[in-house]
């Protein structure tokens, strides 16, 4: 990892004025140790969510109840997969590697986030991951494509793009359920009792006792606090609840016409630290999961860098005039 030693003070007042001027900083920029140590640790963290957040439905694929419900679950999980690469590649801009960041989630040196560590039972979970949880994603992520950091930034852009179409599915496999049998529709209220407070709580613990937002929002990291994104969160999904006729879960929800703003009752913080600390209901099973992924994967991954020294002496073999191999040498390539 890129170390900076005691800079010299313009490099300070440059990065200042890039963040008062709402530029980005990139890559190349001088940064204190702390802000990049910050963005490895929130760009990794996220990274590994979209990763591990493929488990939980990636577990309905097989059983998603027909060929276009199917279809669209694994063009979904594959996004997911696609975000965390794109994250990755963010994260490696600040000089570590895709292979550090495994090692450091594996050994459960990095989080994801605490919402994949609870059960999908039934395919309304699908739709209420979608609706809830990438909903509460994007409330969070459009904030993030304006962060300070340049590549997290841009990386956010597209992920968000992704997630509202995400978020449109999870919803429509709502209005589906609750248009159905009461059978149907008790899976939904399930669904919904169920993944209610765990998608408040991925919004990360009250502004008071949250450790790092004073110092993210002075860098512009973060630009909206925990507390003010998860009201956001409940104020736009109430309605959307009333809409599919469904019942929020809160007994103390309420819209408070002074405020402006639904109130809402008290999270189960207990529960959130348990799950952080890895006692949540699937915490091992997750990184069991990923961690086999990985194993089985090694070949991939040798298969692949072999294939890429083979073409980098062939490219270094061919007079090293433009790096390119021949016509002639492609041909040999693909005879073989
Ligand atoms: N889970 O000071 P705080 C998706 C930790 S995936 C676990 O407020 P910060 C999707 C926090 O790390 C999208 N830990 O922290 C994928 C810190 O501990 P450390 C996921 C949490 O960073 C597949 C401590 O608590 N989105 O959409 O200022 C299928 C104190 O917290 C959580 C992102 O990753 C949590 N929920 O703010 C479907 C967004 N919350 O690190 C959907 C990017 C907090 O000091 N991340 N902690 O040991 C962020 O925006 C921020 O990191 C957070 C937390 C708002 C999450």
């Amino acid at each position: 990892m890129t170390t900076t030693e005691q800079p010299p003070t313009d490099s300070m007042r440059r990065f200042d004025e890039l963040l008062r001027a709402d530029e980005k900083i990139e890559p190349r920029d001088w940064m204190p140790d702390e802000y990049r140590k910050t963005m490895i640790r929130q760009i990794a963290q996220h990274a590994h969510s979209e990763v591990i957040g493929q488990q939980p439905e990636g577990n309905w694929i097989t059983r998603a109840p027909s060929l276009r419900r199917k279809a669209i679950l694994m063009a979904k999980v594959q996004d997911e997969a696609g975000h965390g690469l794109y994250l990755y590649a963010a994260a490696e801009t600040l000089g570590i590697s895709r292979d550090e960041l495994n090692q450091l989630l594996h050994t459960g040196r990095q989080k994801y986030s605490s919402i994949f560590n609870y059960p999908t039972l039934s395919w309304a979970d699908i739709g209420a991951i979608g609706w809830l949880v990438d909903g509460a994603a994007i409330t969070n992520q459009v904030m993030l494509t304006r962060t300070s950091y340049g590549p997290y930034a841009r990386a956010m852009v597209r992920i968000c793009k992704e997630e509202s179409f995400h978020q449109r599915q999870g919803f429509e496999i709502m209005v589906t359920l609750t248009r159905g049998t009461d059978e149907q529709k008790a899976m939904a209220q399930d669904a919904l009792d169920r993944w209610w407070w765990p998608s408040l709580a991925m919004f990360g613990p009250p502004d008071a006792d949250s450790t790092h937002t004073e110092q993210s929002m002075a860098w512009k990291i973060k630009l909206e606090t925990n507390d003010e994104l998860r009201q956001k969160f409940v104020d736009m999904t109430v309605p959307q609840a009333d809409h599919l006729g469904l019942r929020i879960p809160d007994p103390d929800l309420v819209w408070n016409e002074e405020r402006g703003h639904y109130d809402f009752g008290e999270i189960d913080w207990d529960d959130f630290w348990q799950v952080v600390k890895g006692n949540g209901p699937c915490n091992r099973e997750r990184i069991a999961s990923k961690v086999r992924a990985w194993n089985d994967g090694a070949w991939v991954r040798e298969a692949a860098a072999a294939h890429a020294e083979r073409q980098r002496r062939r490219a270094a073999g061919n007079g090293g005039s433009n790096g390119r191999s021949s016509g002639r040498d492609r041909d040999t390539e693909v005879r073989r």
